[in-house]
């Protein structure tokens, strides 16, 4: 079994074409699934899409009563994707804007089962192609991975801070059990970061697919607050390379 947690602030418009997306991927691939939306106190109509949508497929919508943050959707998502999951399901996050392409999950689903823990979608692997990311996103991202690969060295991963991955099931559990509800600790788009490296810590196995990443695709605006996340992530750095965190 395959659960999709999705992370959606405001995406009454994309969540559709994901949705449907994700549902002919998995039928084609003949995959079981189930979808897991957290609602993240969105001010549209996100709610009333997932629940019309939830009777042609499985999908549980999870309402935030108010914006809490992406960290905190992402580790709603993963506590209630875990509960009743079987220690060999696969747990996989996406965006919800509709910019990652849900084909690749059978391929990370194929890379769980072949050994690993962790399947990233990564940008930085020989057949990944990036449409319309601005070149200052892009910029940081490479940042991102640059500083991360130098500080935090992680065989076979290059990308850092995407948000499209697959996870073990029983791997996420134990990371809890570990961690508590600090297993995702950052509230903001940092979160990716760190749990990846609280992963790392366990000494997970890891590797990477060539994410396509089609951003020309997107409906409006990026919702990630730049500034606030450079600041996140800097601060998880110092706390974590002086083993404060
Ligand atoms: N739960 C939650 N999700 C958010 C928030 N902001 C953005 N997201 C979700 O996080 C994901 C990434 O946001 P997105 O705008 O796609 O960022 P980008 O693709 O990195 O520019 C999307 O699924 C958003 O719906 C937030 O405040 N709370
Ligand atoms: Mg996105």
């Amino acid at each position: 079994m395959v659960i999709i947690a999705l992370p959606a602030y405001n995406e009454s418009e994309t969540l559709p074409f994901l949705l449907a997306a994700i549902r002919q991927s998995m039928q084609e691939n003949k995959i079981d699934y189930r979808v897991v939306v957290v609602n993240d106190g969105s001010a549209d109509d996100t709610s009333s899409v997932v629940t019309t949508l939830a009777g042609e497929m499985p999908i549980e919508l999870i309402e935030h009563s108010e914006n809490l943050g992406l960290g905190e959707a992402i580790r709603t998502g993963l506590l209630s994707a875990l509960e009743g999951a079987e220690p060999h399901d696969i747990i996989v996050t996406m965006d919800s804007d509709n910019t990652q392409t849900p084909g690749l999950i059978a391929r990370m689903v194929r890379g769980i089962r072949e050994g690993n823990d962790v399947v990233i979608a990564s940008r930085y692997r020989q057949g990944a192609n990036i449409r319309g990311v601005p070149r200052y996103r892009r910029f940081l991202s490479f940042g991102a991975r640059v500083v991360f690969g130098l500080l935090f060295p992680t065989p076979n991963v290059r990308d850092f801070t995407c948000g499209f991955r697959a996870y073990r099931a029983e791997v996420l559990s134990r990371a809890f059990e570990q961690y508590g509800d600090g297993f995702v600790a950052q509230s903001g788009f940092s979160c990716m970061v760190d749990i990846l490296l609280k992963l790392r810590r366990m000494n997970a196995i890891m590797s990477e697919v060539p994410l396509i990443l089609r951003y020309d695709q997107k409906f409006g605006a990026s919702k990630m607050i730049v500034i606030r996340t450079i600041g996140e992530t800097l601060r998880l750095v110092v706390s974590r390379r002086s083993g404060l965190g």
